[in-house]
Order: C-alpha cells, then structure tokens, then sequence
C-alpha cells in the first residue's frame, strides 16, 4: 500500500467506541442496547471463538493449565482483537474490550501472578508493539466507555452468570484484574487510547438509561453531522463537557 493510501484506510476508520471493564461488568448487556441502532457495528467479544478453534476451547484450557496455555490463549485473544479493530462495515463501531485491555489488564496480570514466563510475554508484547506501530493497521478509537464496578460487584455477577470454564474464578483474581483496570484507566498507568467516559456500573443495567442516552445522543450527534472521524472538534467539545 503506498503511504498516501495507507494513511487514507488510517482516516477513514469508523468512529469507534471501545467498552471496557472487568468481567461481569455488564459489557454485552450495555453492547445489546445499541443493536437496533442505524449506521451503528455492535462487536462483541469473541468469547465463542476462544471456546472453540476448530474444536479447541482454549479459554477452558487456559483456566485449568494457565502456565502451560495463556501464552496460546493470548495470542489467539489478540488476533481476535485484532480482526475486530479492522472490521469496517459501517460509520460507527462499538467494541467489546479491544487489544489494550487484553495486554494491559490480563496479560499484565498472568505476568504479575507468575503464571507467564518472561519470554511469553516478550513475544506478545513484540507482536503487541508491531500491531500499534504499523502504518497498515489502525488501532485508533475516539472514546472508552468504562463500566466500572466495585470487585463484589463484578465477581456475583459472575458467579451468577455460570460460565462453566469461570467456576473456579476466585475473588482475589477479579479483585486484580479491577486494580489494572483502574491503573491504565482512571491512574493513566499505560497508555489510554482515547478519552475515558467512566459509568457506575455497580448500578444495576436497568438504571443505567441516562447514561445509555447521553452516549446514544453524542453518537445520533456524529451520525447526523456525518462528520469524518479524523475531525475531533465534536469529540473535543463532548470531552469537555463531559468527561
Ligand atoms: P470479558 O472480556 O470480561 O467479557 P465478559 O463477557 O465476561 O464481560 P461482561 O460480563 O462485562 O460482558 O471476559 C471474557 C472471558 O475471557 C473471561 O473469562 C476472561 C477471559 N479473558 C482472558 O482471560 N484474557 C483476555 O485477554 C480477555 C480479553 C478475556
Ligand atoms: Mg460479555
């Protein structure tokens, strides 16, 4: 791809949204309220993916054996991530998780925990860096959402939800995982890929209308406007005003 062409795929990019917070946050079920919107891509997590490769369920693998297969779990995270930050179907995009929190929030905590040997994480991270920095792909997005819960919150909601390859999730592990969370998005520990818009999420989903319509209004605002992403002037004032 010549360089002008390259940054043109780079400009073009939908307006995307990246939702993040720990597991159980509510991710999918806030995701679910934006189906029937126009002009709008819902991306949810690959979870189903991880559950079976051509047979394997590599999530299962990975709760049972984490030394012997986060490594292969984790790479097969990231090239999902990877697909979804380069699906381009339509204006807007809003994605569950994205490749910044599967390495600064899951694969950072395997490394923390010993569970990850050095070199494994080298080798992601090397794959990580040569994603960001290359000029053929755009990792770029205009707003995190962060549903942010309270550790408790977040582990019954789990324990309510019973995943079977989460059943032996502990506490302490949902308790690390909201520590990175809060390190890379509220303490600014690693790099944040766009400005935070942060919801209590400990509030059940039900009530979480108003803040589901202040987003759904910003995001009408862009679809209207038909404004090119790489036109930050909307996003700034909203940034402003709101974050
Ligand atoms: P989450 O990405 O947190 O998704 P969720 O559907 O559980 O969250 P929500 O209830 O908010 O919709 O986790 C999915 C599973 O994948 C969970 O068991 C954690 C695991 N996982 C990893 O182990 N490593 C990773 O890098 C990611 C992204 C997930
Ligand atoms: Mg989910």
């Amino acid at each position: 791809m010549s360089s002008a062409v390259s940054k043109l795929a780079r400009l073009s990019r939908p307006f995307t949204v990246l939702v993040e917070g720990n597991i159980g946050a509510g991710k999918s079920l806030f995701l679910d309220r934006f189906n029937a919107f126009p002009n709008l891509q819902v991306l949810k997590e690959p979870v189903d993916k991880w559950r079976n490769l051509n047979g394997q369920n590599l999530l299962q693998l990975m709760y049972e054996d984490p030394v012997r297969w986060s490594l292969t779990f984790q790479t097969y995270v990231q090239l999902t991530m990877l697909e979804q930050h380069m699906s381009c179907v339509s204006p807007i995009k809003l994605m569950e998780r994205s490749i910044f929190s599967a390495k600064y929030c899951f694969v950072q905590n395997l490394r923390n925990e010993g569970k990850m040997a050095e070199s494994e994480y080298e080798v992601l991270t090397a794959w990580f860096d040569f994603l960001r920095s290359s000029s053929e792909i755009n990792l770029e997005a205009d707003l995190v959402v962060y549903l942010r819960t309270s550790p408790q919150v977040a582990y019954e909601r789990l324990k309510g939800r019973n995943r079977g390859e989460e059943q032996f999730i502990p506490l302490k592990y949902i308790q690390d995982l909201h520590a990175l969370h809060e390190d890379w998005l509220i303490g600014k520990q690693a790099p944040i890929p766009a400005p935070v818009y942060v919801i209590d999420a400990d509030k059940d989903h039900k009530d979480l209308d108003s803040e589901f319509l202040e987003l759904k209004k910003f995001i009408s605002h862009k679809n209207q406007s038909g404004k090119s992403v790489s036109n930050n002037s909307d996003h700034e004032n909203y940034r402003q005003q709101n974050l």
